[in-house]
């Protein structure tokens, strides 16, 4: 570490050891120096650090409060306690070989009495994090700003009934994008936090949809202003904390963003966790957004499938990110997007080397998944056999159909006349699950 005096880890560097390597505290697939197309795997994969998981995580759940104690925590006022952990973070993000991070605005400074104290708090933390940022080349994949954990946002930040909480979230929100511009950001994150509601009793839901979008125009104007170039990602997800959010899935997203005219403004940061959640696959997310040009960023973690809410952890589903992976890498790539491990750990993952443990399991299947994707679509077997499942709109009355050339009375006669009944053809899903499994598993 070069800017911190003292180091906060007896770990040292994680070290790329192949998939031969015993030591669990090595990868073994993510060697962010092998170059592949004349691009590193750390500047294709983009990982990233959420702050607020790696370093404000304490464990708590609803039952009880937080079993992680870090030793970093401590100084002698909450700025300096706040400098001193990013301290640990930076070194953290070195030694994990992650070339980005992510933060709320609340993650790293803490709050102060008037926002005009939280503004002089987070200015001199992002004095710290740009001196961090120069001193270890790490950087921001994109900031945002808490609009959900303070009481006055219980119902919402800009979606709430009341305006006077409206201009605070507004104000909160062109400070966070003044310091993610300081600090370089390559994009601003909307959340939801709250903006849903609890009842429809008591909510006008056409006006607070009205509200939200008023909200993130005058975010892209302010943007403008100031010269922000970052990418808006929205990030969708469909309940939790209110019973139902906004921007549900990617699907209402693109139709809420359309609606508003913000279309061209934002793209999508999928969550894995978000998506199933919605009843949906993160391969589906992926490939919603990406169908609409809108595919932005990642944040990377799963959820568990027994389990009704976001429990954010860290995703070793070496299948379940192949398929999302075919899907990116399809799609062209997340541009200045990336995976940003928005995952947290266990409660009993109490030691920090479990923060380590973590990480490198979704650096490495990550990594191994883009590997297996690439050499899926470099064999094209699934894209063959889908071009030929398509292929009777290549030619003819088909290609008319997608050229809008041909009507319901031209086809009625072309059944009558010539196609009469189609033939049935199968759908080969289990030939193409096997098929999977031998990149998967040989
Ligand atoms: C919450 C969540 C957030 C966003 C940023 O479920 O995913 O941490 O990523 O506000
Ligand atoms: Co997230």
């Amino acid at each position: 570490m070069k800017t911190s005096k003292k180091s906060h880890f007896a770990v040292p560097t994680i070290q790329f050891e192949g998939a031969g390597s015993d030591n669990p505290l090595a990868f073994r697939h993510y060697n962010p120096d092998e170059v592949i197309d004349g691009r590193t795997l750390s500047e294709h994969m983009r990982f990233s650090i959420a702050y607020w998981h790696a370093f404000r995580g304490t464990g708590s759940d609803p039952f009880g409060p937080g079993t992680i104690v870090r030793p970093w925590e401590s100084g002698k006022d909450p700025v300096s306690v706040a400098k001193i952990r990013m301290d640990a973070a930076f070194e953290f993000f070195q030694k994990i070989r992650a070339p980005f991070w992510c933060f709320h605005d609340r993650d790293i400074a803490p709050e102060g009495r008037t926002l005009a104290e939280s503004n002089k708090f987070l200015d001199q933390i992002v004095a710290h994090a740009k001196q961090l940022q120069k001193a270890t080349g790490i950087k921001l994949l994109w900031g945002t700003a808490n609009l959900f954990s303070n009481p006055r946002y219980m119902a919402g930040a800009a979606t709430n009934p009341d305006a006077h909480v409206f201009a605070y979230a507004a104000a909160q929100v062109k400070k966070a994008l003044e310091v993610t511009k300081e600090l370089g950001g390559e994009n601003y994150v909307f959340w939801g936090g709250r903006e849903g509601y609890e009842t429809l009793l008591n909510t006008d839901l056409k006006r607070e949809q009205a509200h939200l979008a008023a909200f993130m125009h005058m975010a892209n104007d302010y943007a403008k202003e100031i010269g922000f170039t970052g990418q808006f990602l929205i990030e969708p997800k469909p309940k939790e904390p209110t019973k139902h959010q906004y921007d549900f899935d990617v699907a209402s997203g693109i139709a809420f963003l359309r609606t508003h005219g913000l279309a061209k403004v934002f793209k999508f940061n999928i969550e894995t966790n978000h998506a199933t959640l919605a009843g949906h696959t993160f391969q589906h997310e992926i490939e919603v957004a990406a169908a609409a040009g809108m595919l932005g960023s990642i944040d990377a973690n799963a959820g568990d499938l027994l389990l009704g809410w976001d429990t954010d952890q860290f995703n070793t589903d070496i299948k379940e990110l192949t398929l999302a992976m075919v899907s990116i890498l399809r799609a062209g790539g997340l541009g200045s997007g990336g995976f940003n491990f928005d995952a947290k750990l266990r409660r009993q993952s109490i030691d920090v080397d479990d923060l380590f443990h973590a990480h490198i399991g979704g650096m490495d299947a990550y990594a191994a998944a883009f590997k297996i994707a690439r050499r899926i679509l470099a064999e094209g077997k699934f894209a063959k056999f889908v071009k030929e499942r398509y292929s009777s709109f290549d030619t003819g009355y088909g290609k008319d159909i997608e050229k809008g050339k041909i009507g319901l009375k031209q086809l009625e006669k072309l059944v009558l006349t010539k196609l009469g009944e189609p033939k049935a053809k199968s759908g080969k899903q289990e030939y193409l699950e096997n098929l999977l499994n031998t990149y998967l598993h040989g």
